[in-house]
């Protein structure tokens, strides 16, 4: 999306023809700013409030702010003038891909008047005359110090202070220091053997020189085919006599459609300012656009090929997935995928070389895709060709060209080489410089494995240090402009809020910090996004650790986010000053996002609580509930029948058998439902699961339910499936001998009660038992039941209406209910308990694993962080759950390892 920020934080190489330093002002007035009101320390040092490294658009409006506020703030950048990105990368062709309209300030309303922007994706040099348009009119360059490289920051534990040290000589000892160095300003090392070999022309497309380049005549490289290399490669080819471009990866590009603003997203825009940027602001992306509700998989080919059609002719990034999985259903990419596939080979005259250009080692949408002008057209003009790096890889560049390798080596001479090969993304410019925090640790060394960030805003180590778009936050993925302004209010916030309450520090706690990584870790690894090597991976760079960089939660959950963080008094930040120490340690969001993506769309259908229906409806809405979950996997053989179950009734049951050869060992499975909903078939998908990754035979059996048939029915049921499953298990395909029990919820409190029942009587003979998530006692003032008395599907009042419905107050306290209270556990079967974090039975589940251990029982106990009641078992739509439901699988083989007790 639009990129923002400067190359304060350091830049590699720079252009043959022209370095960072020359100033081109176009307009506007140049000045090296000093403010006014700095002081000077006795080292000469100047002490500020607040230095500002970067004066892209990010800096800018941070400058604004923190100036309004009255703070004594310096902005220190290595270019010329300001503008950031947009002043570094000039080569032709360079605009941006995000709607001007979009990517644009939204905070000076009078700007907004006062700026039309002329195309729908403006020019680099457009864009770059707005940046100064902004400067000159708040007057922002007086506080700004051109052709000033940051080189290092230290922080002083005992000043409470950052010491700024730059290439010029001058040291600034401020509280404060934001990093507004952008996320792709540290352009990457060429990696290709001889580059300083060559005696030709050598470009990079991200310091392009400031006077243009003319390749009239000339023979052209240009080495990569990500945004900046598709954007200038037709344009190059335009003037060059010969162009060669050197493709690694082909990439997903979609024609941009350039031309005047399309007048209802202008309208829509004119007519309310504010609520279009409120949208904006809500949205997944930073542009109000609406979010697909249909999956790809779900519509005819046809509609499907229409909507893509739509997408093709709209040339809109934030309209790239006119489906809901796209980014996470690798069959529904696909068909992404095999649409651009078409285009391009209609497209390109030569099928070779259409078949190159069809990018097919990654899923579409997950490198950065592409917004172009007659890119793939390029390629049927007689001049141009396209070397394919994986059949002819480059070997070495020579003085006058470049030698090709692999199966047909060649050497071609050109006289200019185009760089456009990329970034050292989100971290690059900000390791760049050599920052130290407390403890003498580098933020290099403390990076090593990857960012770590609060909300990709701060890092442990390193007080009143801020990074705008850091890593772990939405950033490139999102429109930069919005994201800016967020975070820049963000900090002015914070900054206003210590002075006030005359506090010095500000810092993230190691725990909110380490929780917030694993967020944006596992909300990116619900998406195809980490299967690519990508920037967003820092795959692009030799040696970067591969992490996904920035948070894919989007920016209108993102931004609800951080409003919570601050509401709930800087939860997972330690404030300190004069004026109190306040450590407020805590996680902002516990849940598995997946999980909490799920209870949004549960929240958002407004559903009755099931203890508000009578209870056939509650079954019928049960049941119709189930029927629209995935699946699970498939299994070999399900096979339903009837068993006797106590008292002479008759229980169906449905055994899934694997696919592998049998016989099998058997597990007697018991379902959920809180004794009153559910069957044999009602946890299907749990059932396939099990099966499929332990290898055994699962028998779900429908016991008898309240209120028709009132504890103890259920558990006296439990045990006599369980022995009739084990006198037959030769002809239910089992091996003798091997059986386990295995339940969820009301279902786990009959297979724990069947276990002890079974060791009582006896018989049956039972090798272990899985309870995920048990009921194992009635007792209904533990802390669970409180803290997840609602809002996680299963609620206390639910659980409530369960009891009441199966078992009289005065029973509740027999073994057979709560099995908890069982005067002796010891010699019963070796169990793994699961429980859940947001489960109001987390806690009898936890009181029931230590009391089985306690009682020499050997338990394998699993507590889920981030997991609900019936989260782990929403298979192949919690997908944090499976981890959980592969260690049930685990326990049950290991289980069967051992023999059955005589
Ligand atoms: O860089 P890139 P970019 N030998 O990393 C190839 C933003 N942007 O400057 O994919 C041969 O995308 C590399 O190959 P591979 C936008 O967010 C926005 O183009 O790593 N090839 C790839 O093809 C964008 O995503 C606009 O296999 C080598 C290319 O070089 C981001 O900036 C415009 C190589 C690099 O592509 C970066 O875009 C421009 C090697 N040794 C950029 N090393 C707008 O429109 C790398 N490559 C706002």
């Amino acid at each position: 999306m639009g990129t923002s920020g400067s190359g304060s934080g350091g830049r590699g190489r720079n252009t043959a023809v022209e370095g960072p330093a020359g100033p081109q002002i176009e307009g506007g007035q140049r000045m090296n700013g000093q403010p006014e009101d700095m002081t000077s320390h006795e080292s000469g040092a100047t002490d500020i409030d607040v230095v500002v490294v970067g004066a892209g658009f990010a800096g800018l409006y941070q400058l604004y702010r923190l100036r309004e506020a009255g703070f004594r703030v310096v902005v220190l950048e290595a270019a010329g003038d300001v503008g950031g990105t947009w002043y570094w990368n000039r080569y032709p062709g360079a605009r941006c891909d995000i709607l001007t309209v979009d990517y644009s300030y939204s905070w000076d309303p009078e700007l907004q008047q006062e700026w039309t922007w002329s195309e729908r994706y403006a020019t680099q040099p457009e864009i770059l005359r707005y940046a100064r348009f902004v400067a000159d009119k708040h007057d922002l360059r007086r506080d700004i110090r051109f052709d000033t490289r940051v080189e290092g920051a230290v922080w002083n534990d005992d000043t409470e202070r950052w010491t700024i040290r730059t290439d010029t000589g001058d040291e600034f000892l401020a509280q404060h220091y934001v990093m507004a160095t952008g996320c792709l300003s540290m352009p990457k090392v060429p990696d290709i053997e001889g580059t300083d070999r060559f005696g030709g022309e050598v470009y990079f497309t991200s310091s392009w020189p400031h006077d243009g380049v003319d390749f009239t005549g000339k023979r052209v490289a240009v080495i990569g085919t990500g945004s900046s290399g598709i954007q200038s490669i037709p344009i190059i080819a335009e003037q060059a006599d010969q162009l060669t471009v050197f493709q690694r990866t082909p990439n997903f590009s979609f024609p941009a459609h350039n031309g005047p603003i399309a007048d209802e997203r202008l309208e829509e825009f004119r007519r309310d300012p504010v609520a279009y940027r409120r949208a904006a602001r809500e949205s997944s992306i930073g542009v109000p656009v609406d979010r697909p509700e249909l999956s790809a998989l779900e519509v005819s080919d046809d509609e499907r090929q229409a909507a893509y059609e739509q997408v093709w002719q709209t040339g809109e990034l934030a309209k790239l997935s006119p489906f809901n999985d796209i980014q996470t259903n690798p069959d529904a990419n696909d068909t992404l995928r095999r649409f651009v596939h078409g285009k391009i080979r209609e497209i390109v005259d030569d099928p070779d070389v259409a078949e190159l250009l069809c990018p097919t080692n990654h899923y579409a949408l997950t490198k950065r895709p592409c917004l172009d002008t007659g890119y793939f057209q390029t390629y049927n003009l007689p001049h141009v060709r396209l070397v394919d790096l994986h059949a002819q890889p480059i070997d070495t560049i020579t003085e006058n060209g470049i030698d090709l390798g692999g199966s047909t080596p060649e050497h071609l001479d050109v006289d200019a080489i185009v760089f456009a090969t990329g970034f050292d993304a989100m971290t690059g410019a900000i390791v760049g410089v050599d920052i130290t925090g407390r403890n003498g640790l580098t933020l290099r060394d403390a990076w090593a494995g990857g960012p770590m960030t609060y909300l990709g805003l701060m890092t442990v180590g390193f007080p009143n240090l801020y990074m705008i778009t850091g890593p772990g936050s939405p950033s490139v993925l999102s429109n930069m402009m919005v994201s800016i302004e967020q975070h820049v209010d963000l900090i002015t916030d914070t900054l206003e809020h210590l002075r006030a309450g005359d506090l010095r520090t500000i810092e993230p706690t190691p725990l909110a910090q380490r929780k917030w990584v694993q967020h944006v870790n596992e909300f990116a690894n619900l998406t195809l996004a980490p299967t690519a090597d990508s920037w967003y991976m820092g795959a692009n760079v030799p040696g970067k650790p591969r992490v996904f960089l920035p948070y894919i939660g989007g920016v209108g959950r993102y931004r609800e986010i951080c409003d919570e963080v601050v509401e709930r008094d800087h939860l997972g930040f330690v404030l300190d000053g004069p004026g109190g120490h306040h450590e407020n340690d805590g996680v902002i969001r516990p849940l598995k996002p997946d999980v909490a993506l799920v209870l949004e769309v549960v929240a958002e259908l407004g559903l009755p609580p099931i203890e508000t229906l009578p209870v056939p409806d509650a079954r019928e809405f049960i049941s119709v509930s189930n029927a629209a979950r995935p699946p699970g996997p498939d299994v070999g053989e399900i096979v339903d029948g009837t068993l006797p179950g106590a008292d002479g009734a008759e229980l169906t049951y449905r055994l899934y058998r694997p696919t592998t050869p049998g016989p099998h060992a058997v597990v007697a499975y018991f379902h959920g439902g809180g004794w009153v909903l559910g069957d044999h078939a009602s946890d299907d998908p749990v059932c396939r699961d099990l099966c499929d990754r332990s290898g055994a035979v699962i028998v779900s059996v429908n016991y008898r339910h309240a209120p028709e048939d009132r504890f103890p029915a259920a558990v006296d049921d439990g045990l006599a499936a369980a022995s009739w499953i084990a006198e037959h298990a030769e002809e239910l395909g089992g091996i003798p001998g091997q059986l386990a029990v295995a339940g969820w919820s009301a279902g786990a409190n009959v297979a724990a009660v069947t276990a002890q029942q079974a060791r009582l009587a006896g018989g049956p003979a039972i090798v272990g038992q899985v309870l995920l998530n048990p009921v194992t006692d009635c007792d209904m003032s533990r802390p669970s039941y409180v803290d997840n008395a609602e809002g996680y599907m299963l609620t206390t009042a639910t659980m409530k209406w369960f009891w009441d419905h199966y078992c009289d107050p005065e029973d509740r306290a027999h073994p057979k209910a709560s099995p908890l209270r069982a005067d002796d556990l010891s010699g019963l079967p070796p169990a793994m308990v699961i429980t859940s974090e947001f489960d109001p039975l987390r806690d009898e589940g936890d009181a029931y694993a230590a009391a089985l251990a306690a009682a020499g029982v050997p338990v394998r106990h699993l507590q889920c962080e981030g997991q609900t009641h019936t989260s782990l078992g929403a298979v192949d739509v919690v997908v944090t759950g499976a981890d959980a439901r592969a260690e049930m699988a685990d326990a049950l083989r290991s289980f069967f390892t051992v023999p059955a007790p005589a």
